[in-house]
């Protein structure tokens, strides 16, 4: 078994270790999830479920509120920015809070390091404890920032959803030799705040397998990209349970046209039941998104503990 293999395997007990652990988010009239790489897909999934919930919210990359916050929310004394980084020293993240922390923001960093920088430049510091021989592609981090933010927005967090994440992880995993063995096009798809997660199953896959990778909302798929479409392709779908039809009629477009299809929770040539509440659903789906990235690294001989051209902290 392999490290990243054994990792992904080995995050429940992180799970429930963080459940419960978090309060309430400072009150503000904006709330901006800030972060690079798997932690800006994690803060597009975030941002739409807290708009969801009523609390208005953006998401936004590290550089790009740093070098341009004016395009996004000018009134920086009224923003809770909520920064998350497992390294915690991301340059562009770094920068961006103490710059936005100057201008009034309340600045909340989720991390691993609790001695980094980004903790060190918060007024509240949320910490994520993930498994020791996590590498340098983010796989339980990744899962516990989620999971930590979710409850911070208000999301309950059910013990049952760690066996339910569990179980799916296993039984996409069971599937995917089978599935992807002849495909080299990998495509996800999700909307609202499965779309983070979509991006996110396509960067890993990316990642640990050198493979090109692309995600888009479901409906966007139709308007161009899926002229792609061959018997080359693997389509993800991450189906939202408000959108079921027009989903899998889009499903039953890209079958046709050749792609073999892993729905979650929806229609595919396999399905899988998703068992948690709509707002769960990403985080559930995550460790098996996880587990495709690897199985398909695995496939091509690729080590993903330390993948070519990736460091575990990207600095300017
Ligand atoms: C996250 C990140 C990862 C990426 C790479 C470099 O940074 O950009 O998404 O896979 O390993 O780091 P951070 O969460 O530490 O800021």
């Amino acid at each position: 078994m392999s490290i990243t293999e054994r990792v992904i395997f080995e995050q429940f007990p992180y799970w429930e270790k963080a459940i419960g652990s978090i309060s309430a988010p400072h009150a503000a009239e904006l709330t901006v999830f800030l972060g690079c790489g798997t932690s800006y897909n994690l803060a597009l999934s975030l941002a739409a479920q807290a708009n969801i919930f009523g609390r208005p919210a953006i998401a936004v990359p590290g550089g790009e509120w740093l070098n341009k916050p004016a395009a996004f929310w000018p009134r920086w004394e009224r923003t809770h920015v909520i920064a998350l980084s497992r390294s915690g020293e991301t340059t562009e993240t770094v920068a961006a809070i103490k710059a936005s922390r100057t201008a009034g923001a309340f600045v909340t960093a989720v991390t691993v390091e609790q001695d980094s920088s980004l903790a060190k430049n918060c007024d509240r510091l949320v910490k994520a404890a993930t498994h020791p021989s996590e590498g340098i592609v983010m796989t339980v981090s990744a899962s516990l920032m989620l999971l930590l933010c979710l409850e911070m927005i208000g999301q309950e967090m059910p013990r049952e959803l760690v066996g339910s994440a569990q179980r799916l992880a296993e039984d996409v995993d069971a599937v995917l030799p089978r599935l992807t063995a002849d495909r080299s096009h990998f495509v996800f798809l999700g909307g609202g705040p499965l779309y983070g997660l979509a991006l996110e199953g396509a960067l890993k896959l990316m990642e640990m397998s050198q493979t090109f990778t692309q995600a888009f909302h479901p409906l966007e798929y139709r308007h161009g990209p899926i002229s792609l479409v061959d018997r080359s392709t693997a389509a993800i779908m991450l189906y939202s349970a408000d959108q079921k039809p027009a989903e899998a009629k889009l499903v039953a477009e890209l079958q046709e046209k050749g792609a073999v299809v892993i729905g979650l929770g929806g229609p595919g040539d396999v399905e899988f039941n998703i068992d948690c509440a709509p707002a769960l659903a990403g985080l559930c789906m995550l460790p098996a998104l996880q587990i495709l990235g690897e199985r398909v690294a695995q496939a091509r001989k690729i080590d993903t503990v330390a993948p070519r051209h990736l460091t575990k902290v990207v600095k300017l």
